[in-house]
């Protein structure tokens, strides 16, 4: 079955420019911002521009060079916020809720990264 994009979701707003958002970094084929409801002192959403509804859309169909954007951002991020265990940092976590029985809220695919605090077992 082909994947369903609703472009009026909040996330393809913010990228038509039609709702403000607090941009962290932004590529050709990647935005990231942080989150309006953080649940960590470093909160940034990170997604791709294409039309993707989540990971495994983005994952199949997406071109390599948006793939490796997307992950560069990623990186940076983690990076530039000084979060990198092999760096110093204290870690992070990176969240892709995808589909109903993960909660996703906005159907636009997107990575939360997490840290700045313990955060916890995800799982038991
Ligand atoms: O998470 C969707 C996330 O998107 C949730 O943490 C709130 C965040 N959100 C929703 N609207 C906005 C705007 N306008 N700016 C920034 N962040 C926003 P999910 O993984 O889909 O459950």
């Amino acid at each position: 079955m082909p994947y369903a994009y609703d472009d009026q979701n909040v996330f393809a707003r913010i990228l038509r420019g039609e709702i403000p958002n607090d941009t962290v970094m932004e590529t050709a084929h990647t935005l990231a911002f942080n989150d309006i409801a953080p649940q960590a002192p470093v909160h940034v959403l990170v997604i791709p521009k294409g039309a993707y509804v989540c990971f495994d859309h983005f994952a199949e169909q997406a071109s390599d060079a948006e793939i490796a954007d997307f992950n560069r951002v990623v990186g940076r991020i983690c990076e530039d916020k000084g979060l990198c265990p092999g760096a110093g940092g204290e870690g992070y976590r990176l969240v892709a809720n995808s589909g109903r029985d993960a909660i996703q809220e906005v159907p636009h695919m997107h990575v939360h990264i997490l840290g700045g605090r313990n955060l916890g077992r995800m799982l038991p």
